[in-house]
């Protein structure tokens, strides 16, 4: 099925390997950066869950009983048709979720690369024999597959965080039922037509539409799915974890307030260049977005006067029209509101304004959910940008005077998902990558996660992990196998 546009994929889930008109009453899905409704989708039912899940169970055995290298072919399959349809696939995310085409397409392909990574990861899962406590006996430890995945997605990366799960779970040999986020369904809806084509059989893949709250809980609920891979908000993900009825295995990639440390010895201008790229890009709606930067006081103000520059310079528009815009649209909303809310409550509390604090003018901007990005400066620690996450194009920044203080501010969060750091001191190097208490720490970059390396948080910020090996082996279970042979 090609994927040129929503009105192909608009009202559909996908179930046993194909497309069907879902039963429920339609939900519309809006252009972030217009308001127009781009299409509508369907909320499933609680049959079309049943019927997701059951197709998943049936497809369970056979697909993982497969050797590895079939299902290796079939993730490189479905890498390169991603690949090859990278333009329109990302003319639909930017539709719905409102960043510029060249980034969403950016996306598309790394996407394409997460099913290439895994398929290769497949052919390499072994097990071990490993020594035992009496003679004549052998023990094996072996990996299986977990069984069926409920996958639950958000909207800041509709492609890469449903792929993550996708890719990780097949190769492992489960099967999967995605639900992707409300705001942008379509971008799942159009990978699972790559499913299709890339051959993989009925069931393996199932994508279902609708409310978290109903059919991300009832996938939760469910006794025939054995794990749940979440990415979203730790408030969304700490109900997920209370109110799951059986044991079951959980990831959860959740939300995070993520510091920067520029020291006296950081290459300023570098520095300046990898926070203005982390906190705004895609808006600031990132997980791991800098939240807050803490900057050597005497460093400072040429910090701030390089960062405000650098903020200003950056470009909007309707992520359709003008692809190679920096940002776009804001997805909805939710995180403008959340955004404008704790700018006003730094700005009571006495930071300062130091670039953007309001939406842009003009025609282009007028009906679409756009804001500056935007700068407050002298920020203290009780104010709300720099405690809480604020998903959105907003960063406090405050001075500090030792690398302790700037540690110990740093670790001040519930959360521990990402952390960055400028310096050319060695001494410095050492004591931020030993100190600071987070999953992710880029040091001298901005670029946290890479596709060969494990990603996820500690503290509130989750558990699990995605990427690399590691991301693939939690889908799996151990199984000890211990033999009584006699032989001495
Ligand atoms: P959430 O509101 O938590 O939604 C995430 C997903 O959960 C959506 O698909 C949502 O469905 C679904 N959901 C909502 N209530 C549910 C329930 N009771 N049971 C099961 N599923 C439910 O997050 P969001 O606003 O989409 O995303 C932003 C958050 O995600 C931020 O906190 C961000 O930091 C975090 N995030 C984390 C990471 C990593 S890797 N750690 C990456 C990206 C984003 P609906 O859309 O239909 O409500």
């Amino acid at each position: 099925m090609p994927c040129e546009d929503v009105a192909d994929l608009g009202g559909m889930i996908f179930v046993e390997g194909a497309f069907r008109p879902g039963a429920g009453p339609r939900v519309a899905v809006e252009n972030p950066a217009t308001g127009e409704v781009i299409g509508h989708i369907a909320a499933s039912t609680a049959e079309e869950i049943e019927a997701a899940v059951a197709a998943a169970r049936r497809a369970f055995h056979p697909w993982a009983g497969l050797p590895a290298r079939r299902r290796a072919e079939v993730l490189h399959r479905l890498g390169d048709l991603i690949g090859a349809d990278a333009d329109a696939m990302a003319r639909i995310m930017t539709l719905e979720q409102g960043k510029p085409v060249n980034e969403a397409r950016g996306e598309i392909l790394k996407l394409a690369e997460a099913c290439h990574f895994y398929a290769e990861e497949a052919v390499r899962v072994h097990g071990e024999i490993v020594p035992n406590d009496q003679p004549g006996f052998q023990s094996l430890v072996v990996r299986e597959p977990i069984g069926v995945v409920g996958a639950i997605t958000p909207w800041n990366y509709p492609a890469e965080l449903v792929g993550w799960k996708l890719c990780g779970a097949l190769a492992a040999g489960c099967t999967i039922v995605i639900k992707p986020a409300e705001l942008t369904p379509f971008t799942a809806l159009a990978i699972a037509a790559k499913v299709a084509a890339a051959g993989i059989p009925a069931g393996v893949v199932n994508v279902l539409t609708g409310k978290g709250s109903v059919v991300g809980q009832a996938l939760v609920e469910h006794p025939g799915v054995d794990k749940i891979a979440f990415t979203g908000s730790s408030a969304v993900g700490l109900h997920i974890q209370q109110s799951c009825p059986q044991v079951k295995r959980l990831s959860l990639e959740l939300g995070g307030n993520c510091p920067m440390i520029v020291t006296a010895a950081a290459d300023l201008d570098a520095a300046v260049k990898g926070a203005a790229r982390r906190s705004f890009r895609n808006m600031g709606q990132i997980c791991i977005a800098i939240n807050r930067i803490y900057v050597a006081r005497p460093v400072y103000d040429a910090f701030l006067e390089g960062f405000a520059r650098a903020a200003g310079a950056l470009t909007i528009g309707n992520g359709l029209e003008r692809p190679d815009a920096d940002l776009g649209a804001m997805a909805s909303a939710e995180p403008l509101a959340k955004t404008r809310e704790h700018l006003s409550d730094a700005l009571d509390k006495g930071a300062r304004l130091v670039a953007g604090g309001a939406a842009p003018q003009g025609a282009e901007f007028a009906s679409g959910h756009f804001f500056r990005p935007t700068i407050v400066a002298d920020c203290r620690q009780d104010m709300l940008v720099m405690s809480q996450e604020t998903f959105g194009p907003l960063v406090g920044v405050a001075p500090f005077d030792t690398l302790d203080e700037a540690i110990a501010l740093a670790n001040d969060t519930p959360y521990g998902l990402a952390a960055y750091a400028y310096t050319r001191d060695l001494g410095e190097v050492q004591r931020l990558s030993a100190h600071l208490d987070y999953g992710n720490v880029a040091l001298n970059s901005v670029d946290a996660g890479i596709m060969n390396a494990p990603y996820g948080g500690r503290k509130q910020s989750g558990v699990g992990y995605e990427h690399g090996r590691e991301g693939m082996l939690e889908y799996f279970n151990f199984k000890h196998v211990r033999l009584f042979h006699g032989e001495v």
